[in-house]
């Protein structure tokens, strides 16, 4: 096994995160990779500070050890009726078919980290050892803050034009999310050109460009991929998909079901869903807007529409529309408690 990278000194850890999942990771899930000697991630990005704090003492109730916080920073939604109505109106047969009122209007039902401070106050007071941002960064002074408390901060970037921006906010370490990655791309500006960079490249970029750890995110699934990252001179390699199939996670049956079928080998990146671009196995929804209809509205208006219509369609037993969230490396998603699964991931990456 290569020696231990500081970072990994730093927080006690194997050089494996467990991706922060919003909907999905738990804290069930995040203590025991933490107890498994990894860092466990919550996702509460998509919640109040209230829940946040929640899920913290839920966690801290199972695992004395380090993990991550995950908080949104994205920009707020720029508003426009014109391109809102007409996504409804190309949502409509899709609500038609399942019954459904077809809403009226769209809501931002996600806040920004950078909306408010009651979540970074909350973080300030609560001290997770870790706390992660994505879609964008703070402040340089909230990452100061929170660095004041001895949180240490990762941020998301996806370019070396990001991890630039991130690394002159302040922050520790650096999330390469490559494209072959699951769920929500990081990008701060989800309009400006995406070079659409493999894990690989990306880390290597970052490591040669920036003064950061930099931590491999994106089609990374066994211990063969994490020593590979480590080669790439990654400083750990943060793991999504993979955790998905753990028992502790709150995927549903049908999600378990989708990423245990052939439908696993084709996952899209798509804007449909939510407004932004996300990885997720392909369902009705995504290939219904693949090549044709209006640009979606904009996130997390979009996600308003898609979360409305995913309910009436799973209330009617229906999962075609459902937000599968996966990899490209879904395919070799195993099913297995998460202790196991990192157990498994270590010696592999020593073997
Ligand atoms: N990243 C975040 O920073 N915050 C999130 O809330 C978040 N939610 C995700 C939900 C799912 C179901 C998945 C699969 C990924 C999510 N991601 C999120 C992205 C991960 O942080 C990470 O970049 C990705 O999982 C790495 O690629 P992999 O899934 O191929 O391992």
């Amino acid at each position: 096994m290569p020696v231990s990278h500081p970072f990994c000194t730093r927080l006690d850890i194997q050089p494996i995160i467990q991706a922060p999942m919003a909907g999905v990771s738990t804290p069930q899930l995040a203590a025991a990779v933490s107890n498994a000697g990894g860092l466990g991630s919550l996702g509460p990005g998509a919640g109040t500070a209230a829940q946040g704090r929640e899920m913290i003492a839920q966690a801290r109730a199972l695992t004395p050890r380090a993990f991550n916080v995950n908080v949104f920073c994205h920009a707020p939604a720029v508003r426009n009726a014109q391109a809102e109505s007409a996504w409804l109106a190309h949502l409509a047969p899709f609500f038609a078919e399942f019954g459904a009122q077809l809403p009226t209007a769209l809501h931002e039902i996600y806040r920004s980290f950078l909306d408010g401070s009651e979540m970074l106050e909350m973080l300030i007071e609560e001290k997770p050892a870790v706390v992660s941002f994505h879609f964008g960064v703070p402040p340089r002074e909230q990452v100061a803050a929170l660095q004041a408390a001895g949180i240490y901060t990762l941020a998301s970037a996806t370019s070396l034009r990001e991890a630039r921006q991130a690394e002159a906010a302040g922050v520790d370490a650096l999330v390469a999310q490559g494209i072959e990655a699951g769920g929500h791309r990081g990008m701060f500006d989800p309009e400006a050109e995406d070079e659409k960079l493999s894990t690989a490249v990306l880390v290597r970029w970052l490591v040669k460009n920036t003064a950061l750890p930099v931590i491999a995110a994106g089609g990374i699934m066994d211990g063969q991929g994490i020593r590979a990252a480590l080669d790439l001179g990654a400083a750990a390699a943060q793991l999504g998909t993979a955790f998905i199939l753990c028992p502790e996670s709150a995927a549903n049956a049908a999600y378990r079901a989708a990423l245990q079928s052939e439908r696993a080998a084709h996952t899209r990146l798509t804007a449909a869903l939510s407004g932004r671009p996300a990885r997720g196995v392909v369902n009705r929804f995504i290939a219904h807007c693949e090549n044709a209809g209006p640009a979606p509205a904009a996130y997390p208006l979009a996600y308003d529409a898609a979360k409305q219509l995913m309910a009436a369609a799973g209330a009617q037993g229906n999962h075609d529309f459902a937000a599968f969230w996966a990899g490209q490396g879904a395919p070799l998603a195993r099913a297995m408690p998460a202790a196991q699964l990192m157990a498994c991931l270590v010696e592999e990456l020593a073997a």
